[in-house]
């Protein structure tokens, strides 16, 4: 069993979900895990045995113009690393995790493995400012092995930092266990929707790379033809401007402002179709928790969103931004239910096959496997 240091952004979004459910199932597994991080993971929401939380504390002196987050959380690792001897410090993120734990290393008298995992916004949006793009190519090649969450991110990473560094595939998962299909009259209920209204679900952070409003968008074609309802779910930048186009296209009535919610498989539970149509996407997590609860999506054709959604089998794939095409597909799956019946059982089963939890969690441990043996 290893000694294992993991860090990520403990607050909400798809990454810091990954890498704190991984802590959970390597600890469950036996292995001693110590998340170094500026506050406790969101889903660390109890006590869990062999699982330990440092907290990274940021001295502000008055000399300081600006607070040296990264540099705190490098001496914080330096410290967890020497004195709980990790064997591997695990960082989600490059920037700046990758680059502070390499710092880490150097100060510390450990042969700790540093492994990277890349998660997309980091190399997709950093990538393209060039003074953070040496430091991203500089935390990837230091580290002795890094990971991405799709093939896409792996070719993209390779593109935009001009390396050669290899860089495994390894998928996100999610646990079966939480996200499954559960009955949820009851809910349905209290959104006043009705049990012929089809019902659409997008979660993200609404941020404008998430084209929210190309689901506001397809929605209101939809919704001409048949009685439905959208739920959106999560906050962000564009919320308002979301607010604003609903009620431009008056469907105040049908659209659902649910905000930030953190039990969503029970409206997964009571969804027909996922949305997510962004413009930049390493993987698309949302993706597989609905799939998981056997709700049939449409994504666009972006990042790794092809490599969750099988096109004709667990959802269809559209091109970026076009409301014409993207809306033929959902009204395709919603007024066919045998579609939608065999469509919402593969993803399931993809789920189960590809990307369940112990398929992954072999995946990493046996990259620590090799690792910690220098392979
Ligand atoms: O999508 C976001 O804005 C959040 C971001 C994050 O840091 O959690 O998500 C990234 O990592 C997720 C987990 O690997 C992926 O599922 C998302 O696709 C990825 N987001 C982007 O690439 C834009």
């Amino acid at each position: 069993m290893a000694k294992i240091g993991i860090t990520c952004y403990p607050t909400v979004g798809g990454s810091g979900v990954i890498a704190t459910e991984l802590g959970k199932l390597l600890a469950e597994k036996g292995h001693e895990i110590h998340f170094v991080a500026s506050q406790v993971p969101f889903r660390l929401n109890r006590v869990y045995p062999n699982i330990y939380y440092h907290e990274v504390e940021v001295s502000n002196y008055p000399v300081f113009q600006h607070p040296p987050y990264d540099l705190a959380l490098a001496a914080k690792m330096a410290d967890v690393i020497n004195r709980e001897e990790l064997d591997i410090l695990h960082v989600h993120y490059a920037m700046p995790h990758a680059i502070c734990a390499i710092l880490a290393k150097q100060m510390c008298d450990r042969d700790v493995k540093i492994i990277t995992t890349l998660h997309g916004t980091d190399i997709t949006v950093l990538g393209i400012d060039s003074s953070l793009k040496q430091m991203i190519r500089f935390g990837i090649e230091q580290s002795d092995r890094v990971t991405a969450v799709s093939k896409s991110l792996v070719d993209q990473t390779k593109d935009m930092l001009h390396t050669n560094r290899s860089i495994d595939t390894i998928y996100n998962f999610v646990d079966e266990r939480e996200y499954f299909r559960k009955s949820e009259q009851r809910l349905k209920e209290h959104y006043g929707i009705h049990n012929d209204d089809a019902v659409m679900i997008h979660i993200s952070n609404f941020r404008k790379v998430k084209r929210v409003s190309d689901v506001i968008r397809t929605f209101a074609e939809v919704r001409n033809t048949m009685p439905a309802k959208l739920l959106l779910v999560g906050d962000g930048p564009e919320y308002s401007d979301c607010h604003q186009l609903v009620k431009d296209l008056n469907l105040q009535q049908d659209v659902l402002f649910l905000g930030k919610q953190e039990n969503v498989s029970e409206l997964l539970s009571i969804s027909d179709l996922k949305l997510l149509l962004s413009e930049k996407e390493s993987f698309g997590l949302v993706l597989l928790e609905a799939m998981a609860c056997g709700v049939p999506s449409i994504g666009t054709n972006i990042g790794g969103i092809p490599e969750v959604i099988d096109h004709g089998e667990t959802g269809f794939i559209a091109e970026l931004g076009n409301i014409e095409q993207i809306s033929y597909f959902a009204k395709k799956i919603l007024q066919d239910k045998e579609l939608h019946q065999a469509m919402a059982e593969q993803a399931k089963r993809v789920v189960h096959d590809k990307f369940a939890t112990e398929t992954i969690l072999s995946q990493y441990e046996a990259l620590y496997e090799q690792v910690l043996n220098n392979d």
